[in-house]
C-alpha cells in the first residue's frame, strides 16, 4: 500500500503544471534586459548587447537574455523599479536616475568634480565601491554592477553663450543625477527628459540647454542644429552605467552563471570606455567640419560657483541619509589622495605632449 503511494506522489510531482522557474525543468534560462537607451544608441545600447551577448557565449548558450529598448517597455527612467518588481529580471540603465528614489544611488554613476574614469574603476574594485554598490542596491531588491563608462563627459549645448553667472538665470537646461541638483541651487532650472526626447525637447523650447554624453552620442542627435555653444565637462568626470539585477532571481541562479553575470559586466564596463574614447575622438575630428559649433569653456566664477554649490549640496545630503553619506565619504576620501597620484602621473605627462 506504502509503495503504490509514494509512487503516486512521484508521478504527481514529475507531471505537476503548478508554477515553476524554466531553469528547474530545462536547465537554460531565457531572461529579458530593459534599457534606457534608445535603439541604436552609441556606447549606449551597444553596452546592453554586448553583455547579453558575453552570457549567452560564456554560458554556452545555457543563458539568453532579450535586450528590450524604450520603444518596447515605455519606461526609459523606470528602470530600477521594472528590475525591483520583477517585471523584468534585468536592466541597463544609470544609477543617478533614480537619486529621487534614493539619493544614495546618485554617486555611482558619477560626481560633479570627482573621479576620473581611472580613479573611478580604482575605487569601484579595490577601494571598497563594489561593496557600498551591493549595499545601497540590496535595500531596493536588486543586485548592480557596473557596466559601461562614457569617459568624460562634454557640459552641454546652449542657445547663448555664459559669460556670466547672470546668463545661468532661468535657464532650462537637461542636466540629470547630482549635476542637476548643484544647477538648480544657482538659479538654472534643471528638466527632466528621457534620453530618447531630448532633440526635441530642446526644438520645442522645453529646454534651453542640453547635456546628453560626449562628441559621439550628441553629434548624431543633431543638438548642434540649434544650440551651437558646446561646453567643456565639469559635472561627470566618468559616467559609470549599471547592469541591475531582480535580487531573488540572482540569488536562485547556479554560481557559474553568478560568476558569469559579474565577469560579463566587468568585460563591457572596460570596453565601453575604450570605445567611448575611440569614438569620441573620432566625432571631436568630425566637429571641426561644422563651422557654427562654438567650443566653450565655462567662466572660472561659474565654475567655482558650481564647485561650492556642490560641495554643499554633497554636505546636505550626508546629513538626509546615512548611506549616501557613506557613499560619498567613501568617494572623498578616495579622491583626497588618488588626486595626488593622478597629478604626478597623468597631469604632469599631459604637460609633456
Ligand atoms: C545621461 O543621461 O546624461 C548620461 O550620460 C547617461
Amino acid at each position: 500500500m506504502w509503495r503504490v503511494l509514494l509512487f503516486g506522489i512521484l508521478i504527481v510531482l514529475c507531471f505537476s503544471t503548478g508554477p515553476q522557474p524554466a531553469h528547474a525543468q530545462s536547465g537554460t534560462y531565457q531572461w529579458r534586459l530593459a534599457m534606457s537607451w534608445p535603439e541604436g544608441t552609441p556606447m549606449l545600447h551597444h553596452a546592453a548587447a554586448r553583455f547579453a551577448r558575453n552570457v549567452e557565449v560564456m554560458s554556452g548558450g545555457r543563458f539568453s537574455i532579450t535586450v528590450d529598448a524604450p520603444g518596447k517597455h515605455k519606461a526609459p527612467l523606470e528602470i530600477l523599479s521594472m528590475v525591483r518588481s520583477g517585471a523584468y529580471e534585468m536592466g541597463h540603465s544609470a544609477s543617478y536616475y533614480y537619486k529621487g528614489k534614493d539619493p544614495a544611488t546618485t554617486f555611482f554613476t558619477t560626481t560633479p568634480f570627482g573621479m576620473t574614469p581611472t580613479e573611478m574603476n580604482a575605487w569601484y574594485y579595490y577601494g571598497g565601491g563594489l561593496e557600498l554598490l551591493k549595499k545601497v542596491y540590496a535595500r531596493h531588491n536588486v543586485v548592480a554592477f557596473p557596466a559601461g563608462n562614457t569617459h568624460i563627459q562634454m557640459g552641454g549645448w546652449f542657445r547663448k553663450e555664459i559669460k556670466s553667472v547672470q546668463d545661468l538665470k532661468g535657464l532650462k537646461i537637461r542636466m540629470p543625477g547630482h549635476a542637476g541638483e548643484v544647477v538648480g541651487r544657482v538659479g538654472m532650472k534643471p528638466v527632466s527628459v528621457p534620453p530618447g526626447e531630448l532633440y526635441t525637447a530642446l526644438e520645442r523650447g522645453t529646454i534651453d540647454a542640453v547635456e546628453w554624453a560626449g562628441p559621439a552620442n550628441d553629434i548624431k542627435m543633431g543638438f548642434h542644429k540649434i544650440a551651437p555653444f558646446y561646453y567643456t565637462g565639469w559635472h561627470e568626470p566618468g559616467a559609470e552605467l549599471h547592469v541591475f539585477v531582480n535580487k531573488q532571481k540572482f540569488d536562485a541562479l547556479p554560481d557559474d552563471l553568478k560568476a558569469i553575470i559579474a565577469v560579463a559586466a566587468k568585460e563591457v564596463s572596460i570596453d565601453i570606455l575604450s570605445e567611448s574614447f575611440y569614438r569620441n575622438v573620432l566625432a571631436w575630428e568630425e566637429m571641426k567640419q561644422h563651422s557654427n559649433i562654438v567650443i566653450r569653456t565655462l567662466p572660472d566664477d561659474v565654475l567655482e560657483l558650481f564647485k561650492q554649490a556642490n560641495d554643499d549640496l554633497l554636505d546636505e545630503i550626508a546629513r538626509k541619509s546615512q548611506l549616501a553619506k557613506e557613499v560619498i565619504t567613501s568617494q572623498r576620501e578616495f579622491l583626497n589622495k588618488a588626486k595626488n597620484w593622478t597629478m604626478i602621473t597623468d597631469a604632469d605627462y599631459l604637460r609633456l605632449r
